[in-house]
């Protein structure tokens, strides 16, 4: 019998994936979960047929340089790979996966819990109980904006988008917009109660809160600077469950600052876990560590997706879930 694949996966995993992974390959498990060095991944792509990595493996082109490089696949655990350079995967012939759909409603969920809590000032208003500031109930205490009825503009209209326009129309009564470059059909956003526009400043013009659905790309690094975030409604809201580097910070804080902006709900950061200080002074502002499909349920699914991939590639089996 032929020995079977290794693969070094990066972090630790819930403990059904780690004993899926365990049963197909001869694996190396992260020994102290911690986010690898370049150093780490060279050693690991120098040694195993398949690496697991997760976001906070940053897998470029310098890393790839590593000689001797045996890995064959790189099953990235998260339907976001931009902590892979695609091209220089793709030059070593290195198969790269990702994990979509089974994150897709967590994320939703999220996003639109981000939506309620800036609007509604739940960050805040927690903050005030437990710091033991709350004096009591009041007819004008942290009045927030109400949610139904306002609309919610959607940048990128992607699995994760769509559930959010799902419940935001159907759960929330908002009206939904969205700008995507490829829409999906009229038929699909009429279902979804969404309607398109031509252009993201369009869509920023027109909505009360503002979340972003995008992946972090070169077109989209930066988009949300100066000028679009002057775009957006005078007290409207953003959201971000997307990647940190499509909003420029300076850029957000000084609208937040301003009351240009009435407030923001991030859950991922330029260069995580490092977060732009100035983010922590400022009350209007809800702020959550990278939580999007932090469910025990998705972060299983995640796992054994990513399993399935190497698995497949491995059998030499369509690969499900193939980016490069
Ligand atoms: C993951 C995410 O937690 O899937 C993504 O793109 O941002 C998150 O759901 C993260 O990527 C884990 O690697």
């Amino acid at each position: 019998m032929s020995a079977q694949p290794t693969v070094v996966v990066t972090r630790r995993l819930p403990a059904a994936v780690e004993a899926a992974l365990r049963e197909r390959f001869d694996v190396a498990l992260s020994p102290h979960d911690a986010p690898t060095t370049p150093e780490d991944l060279q050693r690991a792509l120098g040694l195993a047929d398949g690496l697991l990595s997760t976001v906070t493996d940053k897998v470029t082109a310098e890393v790839l340089a590593a000689y001797p490089l045996r890995t064959r696949i790189i099953a990235n655990f998260g339907v976001g790979y931009d902590n892979i350079d695609l091209a220089a995967a793709q030059a070593h012939d290195i198969v790269v996966t990702n994990t979509p759909d089974v994150l897709t409603d967590c994320t939703a969920d999220l996003a639109m819990m981000l939506v309620l809590m800036a609007m509604r000032r739940a960050g805040e208003g927690e903050r005030e109980l437990r710091s033991g500031r709350w004096t009591g109930w009041r007819p004008m205490h942290m009045m927030g904006q109400r949610v139904t009825g306002k609309t919610l503009g959607l940048v990128g209209m992607g699995r994760v988008a769509r559930a959010v326009a799902h419940r935001a129309h159907h759960g929330f009564g908002m009206r939904v917009l969205c700008y995507d470059p490829s829409p999906p059909s009229p038929v699909e956003l009429a279902a979804l109660g969404a309607e398109p526009r031509a252009t993201l400043e369009a869509l920023l013009g027109e909505s009360d809160v503002v979340s972003l659905h995008c992946p972090s790309t070169p077109a989209t690094r930066g988009m949300m600077n100066d000028a679009r975030l002057a775009q957006m409604k005078p007290g409207a809201f953003l959201i971000n469950t997307a990647r940190g580097d499509v909003v420029v910070d300076d850029a957000l804080i000084a609208a937040l600052r301003s009351g240009h902006l009435a407030g923001a709900g991030l859950d991922v950061y330029r260069g995580e876990p490092q977060l732009e200080r100035r983010y922590l002074e400022l009350e209007n502002v809800v702020l959550l560590p990278h939580l999007g499909s932090a469910t025990k349920e998705t972060r299983e699914a995640m796992g054994l997706r990513a399993v399935d991939n190497l698995a497949a590639f491995f059998d030499g089996r369509p690969i499900p879930d193939r980016v490069a």
